[in-house]
């Protein structure tokens, strides 16, 4: 069967072959797979493309942990994900970690307060999520180990000043950005896409000022599409509607896991991306129950209470597992 790929299939391509680095190979790469057109025919140039996608991954793995050289701006994963703030100076940034979380962050009247990216741990019911406070983002003068840092990151949520003057530049700004770095693509305002993420999220801060709703207002006009979350870290409006909010946006499904014959381990969900098989929970666990796996019985999505399901059956959040080989 034909391809017929689109034209911007070929355009991707060619961003790929003047790719410099494993990343930007991998956003090429990555393009190339979303805008093929998923049928029979392309089912071979897929899998190409996927291994092609997870054989550099790998080297870059490999790569970073060869290199000695320390990336400060990069922070290690922990939790059921990472979400990282970026917005221009004073705009509140540190004020949204802190306010979520436990961090010890430093926040200050004046810009240019924070200087590397510090992580906060939010609690979300039974998880917690880790949201990244960044060095402001000043578009013309963003170092490269930060770039990095946005690459690696799960999620990504802008943070604008409601209040400011400047507030539709401060969006609009940091949207051409992270366009231009290819971490978003395409057209604004449309369809907001991110290469690794469906959406993106604005926290728009400071509704306790006065020019507040008049700049929403422009805003929503400019882009009536885009998600915006209103918050006050003064007076603490709709900051107890993030952290699920933030769970939500990850993509992702917790699954526990229980042993046949005793009760589910409720302690320790493991994390899954939305759309995960049986299969993956398996391999998530240990090789050899993938190996060996002949079906599964589950608790919560199933039609009903310990049904059993074939390893192509998808998880949803908060089922219960109990493998069987
Ligand atoms: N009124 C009001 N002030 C806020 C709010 N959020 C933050 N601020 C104030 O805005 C100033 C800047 O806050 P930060 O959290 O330090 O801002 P930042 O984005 O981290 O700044 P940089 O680290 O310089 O990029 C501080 O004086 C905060 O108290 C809010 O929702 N309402
Ligand atoms: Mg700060």
């Amino acid at each position: 069967m034909p391809a017929n790929l689109p034209p911007q299939y070929y355009d991707a391509e060619e961003i790929f072959r003047k790719a410099q680095t494993p990343e930007e190979k991998i956003v090429a790469l990555r393009e190339m797979l979303s805008i093929m057109p998923k049928h029979k025919g392309t089912e071979k140039l897929q899998a190409d493309l996927k291994k092609r996608i997870s054989k550099l991954k790998e080297e870059k793995e490999k790569k970073s942990k060869s290199q000695s050289t320390y990336n400060p701006y990069l922070i290690d994963k922990e939790g059921a994900g990472q979400i990282i703030l970026l917005g221009y100076p004073n705009v509140g940034k540190s004020s949204v970690v802190k306010s979520l979380s436990n961090a010890n962050v430093k926040v200050a009247k004046y810009p240019f307060t924070t200087s590397l990216p510090t992580a906060g741990m939010v609690p979300y019911e039974d998880v917690q999520i880790q949201l990244i406070d960044t060095p402001p983002l000043v578009p013309e003068d963003v170092p490269g180990p930060m770039i990095s840092a946005i690459f690696n990151s799960d999620y990504i949520i802008i943070v604008i000043d409601s209040s400011a003057n400047n507030c539709l530049e401060q969006l609009s700004n940091t949207i051409d950005f992270l366009k231009e770095k290819r971490i978003i693509r395409e057209e604004i305002p449309e369809n907001v896409r991110a290469y690794h993420q469906e959406d993106i999220l604005i926290i728009a801060t400071k509704v306790d000022l006065s020019n507040s709703s008049n700049n929403l207002e422009i805003i929503s006009e400019f882009y009536p599409k885009l998600d915006i979350v209103k918050i006050s870290n003064k007076s603490g409006k709709n900051l107890n509607k993030l952290p699920e909010i933030l769970y939500k946006k990850l993509n992702i499904v917790r699954v526990y896991s229980k042993e046949p014959g005793e009760e589910a381990d409720y302690e320790r969900p493991f994390i899954l991306s939305k759309g995960s098989t049986v299969l993956d929970f398996a391999r998530l666990i240990h090789k050899d129950f993938v190996k060996n796996l002949k079906s599964a019985r589950i608790w919560g999505s199933a039609r009903f209470d310990g049904q059993k399901v074939a390893k192509d059956h998808i998880l949803e959040d908060q089922d219960v597992v109990e493998l069987h080989n």
